[in-house]
């Protein structure tokens, strides 16, 4: 194995002055290197497509629904603190373009709705129970706008900017602006009914609106997908993992591909660091068919381990519910995914061990036979990021053992740390373990690593919901298709469907199943119908003929009513 010869930097960078230290390539900012310590934070997603059931609102909806029984933003904010998060991005405005603020700019927002008759403002309510509970405050406000009648033409984008200058003066200190890139081309915008297309580079003006960000909060990062580049970066995905490579830099200008997003660019010009965005549930809106669908614990401790263990932080969503406030299923589930991230790491086996690092070789000597599964090394990201792969080797029974990442299918996994890597593999008990760092860009600055013991989750491990459709990632393409992505490839034998428990909406009748393994070739696995369902809706059983997959893909063909499908649970059988 190559072992690289460091300099003194390892380890030792808090007992060298700065100034001795030069910097490799392009290093964060004070706000990016702020942003990077969050580590976790919330998204919440309320607005009228909460009363809608709908994941896109088309900018038409009736401002008569928004009237929440019961909206409480501390109880979204308790809910957040105890699951772990620092800080809440709130959808001011999502596509649908009701604002959830008093925009004076614009009538279709909360003041022309019945809710505290027209005089309540969520935006304010939330960002002062930030403050209460001590989070920070964020605002995800929609560049497109399916309502505004001028979108697509010069006066929108005054309009956007006059709104963002509302939130980014009334309400505080702002720790992040998110615009989200979509645009989909057909809405409402103002009784048009047509389609719109623009181009988001050149459209939105995006260098003016940063300077105006720059300047009403200079504190603020800014995450920017389609448009010039931002300080934070989409992973590309929104099933809430980054590239087991993940290096925090892109180039300023030029096409970004989806393996940037994913992986970063290794020699890039700019600090662009990687934000890792999912969602408690398969949709980023609530919706009553979803309330079986929570992710389950172990999902979010693996999205843990592949965003904030990727040198990512991780934004996960927690939708509001019709009466205005997080379901108890979600609130449950976060705050027991924060038990377990603590208990994960509470005790560091290395600290107990004798440590001892030269020539780029960490080796830690246990006192008396160790267990564990996750190991954690972090760079001191001040002065860039700069290791490009390492080994670990563990000692078990007389002799070295090496170890990969067992969350990645390809390869060891043991490429770049950044701000934090966790490695996770089965738990072995051994005497030594050695880190060696086998490429670099420079000397690397390590500035700790750590060994610990994950205790394993089970059905019973208390609000865990460890059942079968959360352990998939599971979303959907259209309103009659969804998708079930598996983890891994596997040989598929059959697919069970449970309709929707509560209510016939969207529960399928007639379905058409197809797998593949590569987003291009698909199999069909079974089509038919699922007969007495309505009546009756248990759990349905396909069988098929053995297929490898990795995704399936399931058409509700025929629905019993309603027009976007439903699941109360599924599972696929595997060989
Ligand atoms: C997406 C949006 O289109 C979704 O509705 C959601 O807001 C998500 C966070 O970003 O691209």
């Amino acid at each position: 194995m190559k072992r690289l010869c460091l300099l003194a930097l390892w380890l030792l960078s808090a007992s060298l002055s700065e100034a001795q230290v030069e910097p490799c390539g392009p290093v964060p900012s004070e706000n990016q290197l702020r942003w990077q310590e969050m580590e976790m934070y919330a998204f919440i997603h309320y607005s009228l497509n909460t009363y809608t059931d709908q994941e896109w609102g088309f900018g038409n909806e009736d401002l008569q629904l928004f009237n929440p029984s019961d909206l409480d933003c501390r109880q979204w904010a308790r809910v957040c603190k105890q699951a772990g998060m620092k800080g809440i991005i709130f959808t001011a405005k999502h596509h649908c373009g009701f604002c959830m603020w008093p925009s004076k700019y614009t009538e279709y927002s909360v003041k022309n709705t019945p809710w505290k008759n027209g005089q309540g403002d969520v935006v304010k309510e939330l960002a002062d129970a930030c403050r209460e509970e001590g989070l920070k405050f964020a605002v995800y406000l929609s560049p497109w706008d399916r309502n505004h009648p001028e979108y697509g033409r010069p006066a929108y984008v005054t309009y956007f900017r006059n709104q963002l200058r509302e939130l980014l003066t009334n309400y505080g200190e702002i720790f992040e602006v998110w615009f989200d890139g979509a645009n989909g081309g057909d809405g409402w915008y103002g009784g048009a009914n047509e389609t719109r297309r623009i181009d988001a580079k050149t459209y939105y003006g995006w260098a003016e609106t940063f300077r105006m960000i720059r300047e009403l909060q200079p504190n603020c990062v800014i995450w920017n997908d389609g448009g010039d580049r931002g300080d934070l970066r989409w992973v590309g995905n929104e099933a809430g993992s980054v590239g087991e490579t993940n290096w925090s830099l892109l180039n300023k200008e030029g096409n970004v591909t989806g393996n940037m997003l994913r992986f970063g660019l290794e020699n890039g010009d700019s600090w662009v660091a990687a934000e890792t965005n999912t969602s408690i549930r398969p949709g980023w809106f609530y919706h009553a068919t979803e309330n079986e669908n929570v992710k389950s614990l172990s999902k979010l401790m693996d999205t843990y381990y592949k965003s904030v263990g990727r040198n990512s932080c991780l934004l996960l969503n927690f939708p509001i519910g019709p009466n205005g406030r997080i379901h108890p299923t979600d609130s449950l589930r976060g705050i027991a995914f924060n038990k377990m991230i603590h208990e994960v790491f509470k005790t560091d086996l290395a600290k107990k061990a004798k440590m001892k690092t030269e020539a780029g070789v960490t080796l830690i000597e246990f006192k008396k036979p160790t267990a564990f599964n996750r190991f954690v090394a972090e760079e001191d990201i001040r002065y860039g990021q700069r290791v490009k792969a390492f080994a670990l080797e563990a000692f078990v029974d007389g002799r070295w053992q090496p170890l990969k990442d067992e969350l990645v299918e390809n390869g060891s996994g043991l490429t770049t740390i950044g701000h934090r890597r966790i490695i996770c593999f089965p738990t072995l008990t051994a005497t030594k373990l050695r880190f060696t760092i086998t490429d670099s860009k420079a000397a690397p600055i390590i500035k700790k690593v750590g060994v610990y013991l994950a205790p394993d989750i089970s059905p019973d491990t208390p609000d865990a919901g460890e059942k079968h459709a959360s352990d998939y990632y599971i979303f959907f393409g259209a309103d009659k298709m969804m998708f079930v992505n598996l983890d891994h490839e596997a040989t598929v034998t059959g697919f069970r469907y449970l309709p929707p428990q509560d209510s016939r909406r969207g529960l399928v009748t007639h379905y058409r199943i197809a797998a593949t393994t590569d987003w291009s070739h698909w199999e069909t696995l079974g089509e038919g119908e699922f007969s007495n369902v309505v009546n009756n809706p248990i759990w349905q059983s396909i069988s098929c003929k053995p297929t490898r997959a990795k995704v399936i893909r399931v058409e509700g063909l025929r629905l019993a009513e309603g027009e976007r499908m439903a699941y109360g649970d599924v599972e696929v059988m595997t060989e």
